[in-house]
């Protein structure tokens, strides 16, 4: 597999993934400043141009969400996701959209000071923020006991908003924080991420 990189890019929360499911990959550095993301060859893998993509074979993936899903239903044994017919499999599903559609979203809002309206499909942050926590419960990971995929999406866009120097404004939200960066794979803060990078 190979995982198109840069350490300035979502591609870190991929190559999280990648180290959760404890696999052989490689990674492709695509300079941003050269334009490589824009070239021909790397629009046949993302037709957005955006980082990251992954190539696995002939099975080409780009939204970090999607990475994620397919990553952890390749490698079932990692148990980073509940299998189709089990009880936890919707919210699961629906946690990995919702990190990307309103999560996100809104804390860009939050950080760039946009006033959210209904008719964008996000919530404000801190209602998003109230959304985690109650998904949360008890934890110490989203499904309860077992880490996931999901825990990769959401926790993600906390720790991105970590590094942008923002805060959750929830306790609970930073000791979950806490416990990802703790993880051997997390994500880091301070740019660089995983083993490899
Ligand atoms: N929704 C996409 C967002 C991808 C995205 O915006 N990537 C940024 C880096 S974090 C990018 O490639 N930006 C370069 C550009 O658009 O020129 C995902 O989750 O994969």
């Amino acid at each position: 597999m190979q995982l198109y990189y840069n350490p300035h890019s979502r591609a870190v929360t991929a190559k999280w993934m990648l180290d959760e499911c404890g696999v052989d990959y490689e990674l492709v550095h695509i300079d941003f400043l050269k334009r490589e993301h824009k070239q021909p060859a790397f629009l046949q893998i993302n037709p957005a141009g955006k980082l990251p993509a992954l190539v696995d074979g002939r099975t080409k993936l780009f939204e970090c969400a999607a990475i994620c899903m397919y990553l952890a239903e390749k490698f079932p044994q990692k148990r980073l996701a509940p299998s189709v017919g089990a009880q936890d499999r919707g919210r699961y599903l629906s946690l990995m959209v919702y990190s990307t559609s309103q999560l996100e979203p809104a804390m860009g809002d939050a950080f760039m000071k946009v006033r959210p309206t209904a008719e964008r499909g996000w919530t404000g942050f801190n209602e998003a923020v109230h959304v985690i926590e109650r998904e949360l419960g008890y934890g110490p990971w989203l499904l309860g006991a077992q880490f996931s995929a999901a825990d990769v999406m959401i926790g993600s866009v906390f720790i991105w908003q970590k590094l942008f120097g923002g805060h959750s404004g929830s306790h609970k939200i930073e000791a979950y924080v806490q416990r990802l960066l703790a993880r051997p794979a997390a994500m880091k803060l301070g740019i660089r991420a995983g083993k490899t990078a």
